[in-house]
C-alpha cells in the first residue's frame, strides 16, 4: 500500500476526528481536548453552557481568564469577573484571576500540549499554534457546546506551508515575519486556510516568537497556524517545568500541501502596518521620521520574556522622549515577575514607562486611548479604526524593537540605525507561581452561581419565517470588522452579558443612527462588501443585531468565524450570485425573499425582489444541512433547549 506523507496538520486532525472526510472545503467535525474563555465572551459562553442543562465540562481542560474587561469603572465588570469565578469552581473550570495575564501567553506557558486540540473564545486562540497545537478560535456558543463535549465543526482548510529558510538578521523578530505574509497575503488572504510551517527558518525561532506568528495569523483571516513540536517545544516546556507535556511532532518527508509560500528569513526587514489595516504593511525605513505621541507594548502578540527584556535593554540607561506616552501591559504574570527579578522592570520604569496591568488593556480600547488624530506605536495585532477609543486614532503595528527605539527617539526609526542588536538571555527555568489559577470546586454542589443585575438571561429567538421582507439597513464596504460591527471598549465591553443594553451600540461608529433605524423598522438587512465581519470572535456582533430584527446579512464574502456565528444565532449569510448586484442596492431599498425556508430546505438560491428598484436577483449560501437546521430553527440554543 502506498501511503501518502501527512502535514503536522493534518496528523493532529486526523487524531481528533469525529465525523467528515478531511478534504479541503468539506465540513469536518474534531473533538476538542481544551477549552479556553475569556470574561468578555466568556460569560454569554457561560450561559449558553447553562442553557445546555450540563452538570460539569466534559473537555480534559477548560480554562477561564479575567484579562479583558479589567477596567472596574462600575459595578458590571466586577460583577461579571465574580460571576465567571463562581460559575468555573461550579462547572468545572479553572480560573485564571485578573492580574494573572492574557489569556494567550498564560495558556501558552502553562497548559497547551503539542497535538492536543483547543478551542477558544477568542479569535487569537491560535496564538498556541506556536506550541504545535491545533488551536482555534470560535464564538462563544461554539466553545459553549465543546465544554458540553460536542465536537467542533469547520470547513477542512486548505493547508499551507509556510517554509522558512535562513536566518533573521539584527533587528528583526518574529513579528516582522507575520508582517511580511500580511503584506503579500492581505487580511483576507488566509481565509479557509490553515497555515503550516515548516523549513530550517522554523528551528531557529523559538516557542514564543512562533507564537507571535501564529497569533497574527488572525489577520489573514486564517482558520488557524501550527508549528512542529521539536527541540525548540521541549526546550520551552522544560522552562515551565512542563517537560511530560512534550512530544514530537513534525510533518512526514513527503507531506503533502495544498500550497506552498516561501519566506527567506535573512532577506527580512523591520516592518510595519500603517493605519488602520493589519495589511496595510510597509518597511519601517520609508516612514522614518514621522512623530510618535504613544508607544504601547505589550498584548498576546508580543508579551513574552524575550520581547519585554529586549524592550528593556534598549531603554537601559536611558529616557523616553518627552513627547511620547509609553506603556507596558505584560502578558502574564510569570513575565512581569521575571522582568522584576532580573532588574530589567527597574530599568524600564527608570526609563519612564506606564506600568499598566497584565491584561489587553489598550489593544482593545480598556484605557491608554491616545490623543486626537495622534500616532500610536503598538506591538500589538489589530489596528482597525477607532479600536483604541480615539476616533481618528493612526495606529502602527511593529515589532517590540521597533517600538522601543521609537520610544527613545520620538520618530519613527529604522531600529537598524540604532546601533549594537539587544542581546537577551532566557531563563532555563522560569519560577513557577500558578497561585492565581484556581482549580475547580471539589464540591460543585455547594457552590452559588452569584449573578449582578448586569447579567441578563438569554432573550428566545424565533424560528425562520416563510418569508423575509424589510429595507436595506445600512450598507458597507468590504473588510468589516466585529469591531465596526460593536465597538470594543471599556464602556461598551462592560455590556457583554447584558444583550439589551449592548445592542444600544450596534455601528455606533460607523452610523449612530443605526439602532434608531433598525428598530423604527422592527429590523431588516445588512449589505456588506468582501470579508465581512472580520477580526474579533465576538458573537456579540450576530447576536446583538438579530436582538435588533436583523435575519440575513448580504455580503460579497464573510470572514470564518462571524459566519458561524451568524449561523449560531439565525442570521442568514447570504452571498451575491453576481457581485456586480452589490451595486444596484441602496440603504433603505425595501427587500423581499419570498419562500426561504423552502428554499433552503431544498438547497436552491434565495430569490431577492428588489421592490425600490424593482429587480430580482438571487443569493447563495454556504451552510452545511446542519446549519440550514440551525437557521431554521433560529439558531442553535432553540435547537438545544429543544
Ligand atoms: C479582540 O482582540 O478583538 C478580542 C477582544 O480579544 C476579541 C474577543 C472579544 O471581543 O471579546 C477577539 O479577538 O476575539
Ligand atoms: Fe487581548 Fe488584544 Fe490579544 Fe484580543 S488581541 S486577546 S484584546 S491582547
Amino acid at each position: 500500500m502506498v501511503t501518502i506523507g501527512r502535514s503536522i496538520a493534518r496528523k493532529v486532525i486526523d487524531e481528533h476526528l469525529v465525523e467528515g472526510e478531511p478534504t479541503a472545503g468539506c465540513e469536518i467535525a474534531i473533538r476538542i481536548d481544551q477549552t479556553l474563555i475569556q470574561d468578555a465572551t466568556g460569560t454569554m459562553a457561560c450561559l449558553e453552557f447553562e442553557a445546555m442543562g450540563v452538570e460539569r465540562v466534559r473537555t480534559k481542560l477548560s480554562v477561564c481568564y479575567v484579562d479583558h474587561n479589567m477596567l472596574q469603572l462600575g459595578f458590571e465588570n466586577a460583577d461579571d469577573h465574580r460571576f465567571l469565578q463562581t460559575f468555573s469552581a461550579k462547572y468545572g473550570i479553572h480560573f485564571s484571576r485578573p492580574g494573572n495575564g492574557i489569556c494567550h501567553q498564560v495558556h501558552l506557558e502553562r497548559f497547551a500540549v503539542p497535538g492536543e486540540s483547543l478551542l477558544g473564545s477568542d479569535s487569537h486562540t491560535s496564538t498556541c499554534g506556536g506550541i504545535g497545537m491545533l488551536a482555534i478560535g470560535a464564538g462563544g456558543l461554539d466553545v459553549a457546546l465543546a465544554m458540553a463535549g460536542e465536537p467542533f465543526r469547520l470547513i477542512m482548510p486548505k493547508i499551507v506551508l509556510v517554509r522558512l529558510t535562513g536566518r533573521l538578521p539584527d533587528w528583526v523578530s518574529a513579528k516582522d515575519v507575520i508582517l511580511e505574509l500580511l503584506r503579500r497575503l492581505t487580511v483576507k488572504g488566509g481565509v479557509g486556510k490553515l497555515f503550516e510551517y515548516g523549513g530550517d527558518g522554523t528551528l531557529t525561532l523559538s516557542v514564543p516568537d512562533r507564537a507571535t506568528i501564529a497569533n497574527m495569523g488572525t489577520e489573514l483571516g486564517a482558520t488557524t497556524s501550527i508549528f512542529p513540536s521539536d527541540e525548540q517545544t521541549l526546550a520551552f516546556l522544560r522552562a515551565q517545568g512542563r517537560e511530560g507535556a512534550w512530544r514530537h511532532l513534525v510533518a512526514d518527508g513527503d507531506a503533502e500541501y495544498d500550497e506552498e509560500i516561501e519566506i527567506d528569513l535573512c532577506s527580512l526587514e523591520p516592518l510595519i502596518a500603517c493605519p488602520s489595516s493589519p495589511d496595510n504593511v510597509k518597511p519601517v525605513s520609508e516612514l522614518e521620521g514621522t512623530v510618535v505621541d504613544q508607544v504601547c507594548i505589550g498584548s498576546c502578540t508580543n508579551s513574552s520574556y524575550r520581547d519585554l527584556m529586549v524592550v528593556a535593554e534598549i531603554l537601559r540607561g536611558k529616557r523616553v522622549h518627552p513627547n511620547v506616552s509609553v506603556t507596558l501591559s505584560p502578558g502574564s504574570r510569570q513575565v512581569l515577575l521575571a522582568l522584576a527579578r532580573s532588574g530589567a522592570l527597574s530599568e524600564l520604569l527608570s526609563a519612564g514607562v506606564r506600568l499598566l496591568e497584565c491584561a489587553c488593556g489598550p489593544c482593545v480600547g480598556m484605557g491608554q486611548a491616545p490623543p486626537s488624530g495622534g500616532i500610536s506605536l503598538r506591538t500589538f495585532n489589530r489596528n482597525f479604526k477607532g479600536r483604541s477609543g480615539t476616533k481618528d486614532d493612526m495606529v502602527y503595528l511593529c515589532s517590540p524593537e521597533t517600538a522601543a527605539v521609537a520610544a527613545l527617539t520620538g520618530v519613527i526609526t529604522d531600529p537598524r540605525k540604532f546601533g549594537e542588536p539587544p542581546k537577551v538571555s532566557i531563563p532555563d527555568r522560569f519560577e513557577i507561581d500558578d497561585s492565581l489559577i484556581l482549580p475547580p470546586a471539589d464540591k460543585p454542589s455547594e457552590v452559588e452561581v452569584l449573578r449582578g443585575p448586569n447579567i441578563k438571561p438569554l432573550p428566545q429567538f424565533e424560528p425562520l419565517p416563510e418569508k423575509l421582507n424589510g429595507i436595506v439597513l445600512i450598507k458597507l464596504g468590504d473588510n468589516i470588522t466585529t469591531d465596526d460591527i460593536l465597538p470594543g471598549g471599556a464602556k461598551v465591553m462592560a455590556l457583554r452579558s447584558n444583550l439589551p443594553a449592548i445592542s444600544e451600540f450596534v455601528f455606533e461608529r460607523l452610523d449612530p443612527k443605526f439602532v434608531w433605524r433598525a428598530k423604527a423598522h422592527s429590523g431588516g438587512f445588512i449589505v456588506g462588501g468582501e470579508n465581512y465581519g472580520q477580526g474579533s470572535s465576538r458573537e456579540h456582533a450576530a447576536l446583538a443585531p438579530r436582538y435588533l430584527g436583523v435575519r440575513a446579512v448580504i455580503a460579497k464574502s464573510f470572514a470564518r468565524i462571524h459566519h458561524a456565528n451568524l449561523v449560531n444565532f439565525g442570521i442568514l449569510p447570504l452571498t451575491f450570485s453576481r457581485n456586480e448586484e452589490y451595486e444596484f442596492i441602496s440603504q433603505g431599498d425595501e427587500l423581499e425573499m419570498p419562500d426561504v425556508v423552502e428554499r433552503l430546505m431544498e438547497g436552491l438560491p434565495i430569490l431577492v425582489r428588489n421592490l425600490s428598484k424593482e429587480r430580482e436577483f438571487s443569493l447563495q449560501y454556504s451552510l452545511t444541512r446542519r446549519q440550514v437546521e440551525i437557521i431554521l430553527a433560529g439558531g442553535v440554543l432553540n435547537i438545544v433547549r429543544k
